[in-house]
């Protein structure tokens, strides 16, 4: 894939394209990612590329010129990139757009900064705009970064064998499960039994447990939008009826019964 950003500020990814899976997917060939200086696109002496805003008003708004120059050029060297631009204003990113993007033969960013770029670039040059967040940026290099980053993960290849079982942590609609190292005891805490008994399919069933229950604590949205399989509903309901046991047993007076606890798999690992 070959990926071309637009920016006043081009040095800001050597740090991003220098480390890890993305310099070495970078180096393998499988992607190529260039940042463009918009200023090489500017006219004049001073080699302009914001100006006032029409109107009047605080700050400064991106010249059209420069901008339609530095996307005109990368169109050139490939008619079928996606042009996009990040803004507050744009779709809401997630992992289902990210897993698009990474179908595409080729994406331009458009970065801007100050108040943002002129209207007129918006309307005629821009296929596509991508927020990555409820939130105002300086500029949109960093969110540039932000989607870079989550797409190139995507591409085939670019992930090792090792790698890419987290490729579908959230394409299954789930938080990840919890992870554990060595050491076995860490402070008060003990590594799960079942991560320690080799037996795969209960290890399996465990994170699936695990996955579940978190995303239902942290984020019980994406629970609410997800299609859940069988072996999903009986894990949760297990969850329901040890809770239910517990609170009936409160109602008739009973002390310290030990209900929660027969949620055997997690007793007590999860939050
Ligand atoms: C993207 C860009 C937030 C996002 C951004 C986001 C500065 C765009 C300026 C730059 C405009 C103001 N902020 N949430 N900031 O993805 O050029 O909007």
């Amino acid at each position: 894939m070959n990926i071309e950003v637009l920016t006043i500020f081009p040095d800001m990814f050597d740090s991003f394209l220098a480390y890890g899976i993305v310099s070495r997917a970078i180096k393998s060939g499988r992607i190529r990612v260039s940042p463009v200086n918009i200023r090489d696109y500017a006219a004049g002496k001073h080699r302009q590329t914001d100006d006032r805003p029409y109107g009047g008003g605080a700050g400064m708004v991106m010249m059209p010129e420069p901008l339609a120059g530095s996307i005109n050029a990368a169109r050139k060297k490939d008619g079928r990139a996606k042009v996009i631009l990040l803004t507050p204003q744009g779709r809401p990113f997630d992992q289902d757009t990210a897993g698009k993007l990474a179908k595409e033969s080729g994406l331009v960013f458009v970065c801007g900064r100050y108040e943002g770029v002129d209207e007129r670039i918006r309307s005629d040059y821009i296929d596509d705009e991508i927020s990555i967040g409820d939130y105002v940026l300086t500029g949109g290099e960093i969110a540039a970064m932000v989607v870079i980053d989550a797409v190139i993960r995507l591409i085939p290849g670019v992930l090792g064998s090792d790698e890419s079982a987290t490729a579908d942590s959230f394409s299954n609609g789930l938080l990840e499960h919890a992870h554990y190292t060595r050491p076995q005891i860490f402070r008060a805490g003990a590594v799960p039994d079942v991560l320690l008994s080799g037996n795969h399919a209960k290890i399996d069933e465990w994170r699936l447990e695990s996955a579940l229950v978190r995303t239902f604590l942290k984020r019980p949205d994406l629970l609410e939008k997800k299609a859940l399989s069988s072996r999903e509903k009986a894990i949760l309901k297990k969850w329901c009826d040890n809770i239910e046991r517990l609170v009936s047993g409160q109602d008739s007076g009973h002390q310290g019964g030990d209900a929660l606890s027969r949620a055997d798999t997690l007793s007590g690992e999860e939050p």
